[in-house]
């Protein structure tokens, strides 16, 4: 049983001497009555003083007890406030239009006080089952919203994970075609990262990968995302970022990871990324999929001429390499043999039909 508080409840009468009748008797029943004697001084009582419960008189002059009741539930910024309106007649209109204006139940006058002393009792009742349920309502859609919040954060990094990220570029995605907008993805990859984990352990690892989330979210704009796509792999989406700009923020943050010194529980190390860098507009990227496809391939190509660097989809650089490459992979990875094989002709305009998709290969074992 919680500790009694003593209930609030609003006596509203045009006539003074009734209010200080049913005040006498409340309050002998333990209650802390407040009265008002017309309907504008109800309404600014109940802002003041918040009762539990409101006695309402319904024939009052300038503004009666419907009008009062019906501003009362009209107010959103109240919690549920049991009215029970007081009628001297007995009859069935009234009752229906004080019921239909919001009351929650009606007693007529001459007040008999045990029937009155129920109705307050069921009323609250029912008031203390909705304020437990709105509260629990609020600590479950608190809880919601931590468990959203977790569901879209990278445990180790504290930033955006693969989810969030693939959410982002949707919708992102779809404001940029709707308005006509450019945007842009940089995809990072730390490199030589599985030799920090072999050389100096997993925790010096861990410690790499929060440094590197850091040091890209604080570069990054308020309206950029930022998140961890895979092991040691970071996307960027950049609304309203053309590829020009794009690359020249990418070689930022490549400058910023080459010149950083990443400190871990028993050293110093420095790392390098590499980056791959595609925007849209562009001819060959048609949806989300091929832009994302685009800056993994770039990186993937960015990896293969020597890491620490940053390369353009489609740039003289990434057509040059894809065509080189011929229908040979470095790695038994098949997403160059296709590249090379429709770019072979066509190094710097054209869109070579739609099959230039070295993409797969990499993120599938990522
Ligand atoms: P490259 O330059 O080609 O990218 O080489 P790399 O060593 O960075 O790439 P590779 O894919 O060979 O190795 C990635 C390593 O990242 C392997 C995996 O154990 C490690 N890794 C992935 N997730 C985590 C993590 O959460 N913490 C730590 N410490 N290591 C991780
Ligand atoms: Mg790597
Ligand atoms: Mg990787």
């Amino acid at each position: 049983m919680e500790r009694k508080e003593k209930k609030r409840i609003l006596v509203v009468d045009d006539h003074e001497d009734n209010v200080e009748l049913l005040r006498a008797r409340l309050e002998a029943r333990g209650y802390e009555v407040f009265g008002a004697n017309d309907g504008q001084a109800a309404l600014d009582q109940v802002e003041h003083v918040l009762p539990d419960l409101i006695l309402l008189d319904v024939m009052m002059p300038k503004m009666d007890g419907m009008e009062v009741v019906r501003r009362l539930k009209a107010n959103p910024n109240l919690p549920f406030i049991p009215v029970i309106m007081q009628t001297a007649l007995d009859s069935t209109e009234n009752k229906v239009e004080g019921l239909d204006a919001g009351a929650d139940d009606y007693i007529t006058k001459p007040i008999n006080f045990a029937e009155l002393e129920a109705r307050v009792n069921s009323l609250l009742r029912i008031k203390k089952l909705q304020s437990d349920l709105a509260a629990r309502e609020s600590e479950l859609s608190d809880l919601n919203d931590k468990l959203r919040r977790i569901s879209l954060t990278d445990g180790l990094t504290d930033i955006d994970n693969r989810r969030s990220l693939e959410d982002r570029l949707h919708e992102m995605w779809q404001h940029s075609v709707r308005l006509h907008e450019p945007i842009a993805l940089i995809m990072c990859d730390i490199d030589k990262f599985k030799s920090v984990n072999d050389n100096f352990g997993h925790q010096a690892g861990d410690a790499v990968l929060k440094e590197v989330a850091q040091l890209l979210k604080s570069e990054a704009r308020e309206i950029d995302r930022v998140g961890r796509y895979g092991g040691e792999e970071f996307l960027l989406i950049l609304p309203g970022t053309v590829l020009d700009a794009a690359v020249t923020f990418a070689e930022r943050l490549r400058e910023k990871v080459d010149a950083h010194t990443f400190t871990y529980t028993g050293g110093t190390l420095m790392r390098t990324i590499s980056c791959g860098v595609a925007a849209s507009p562009h001819p060959r990227v048609k949806d989300q999929e091929a832009l994302l496809r685009a800056a993994d391939d770039a990186l993937y190509v960015a990896k293969e001429t020597g890491r620490n660097r940053v390369v353009r989809f489609d740039g003289a650089e990434y057509n040059a390499h894809t065509e080189s490459k011929g229908n040979e992979s470095s790695n038994g990875e098949t997403r160059v043999k296709q590249a090379a094989g429709s770019g072979g002709t066509s190094a710097s305009s054209g869109p070579p039909s739609g099959s230039k998709d070295p993409a797969a290969g990499r993120r599938a074992s990522a």
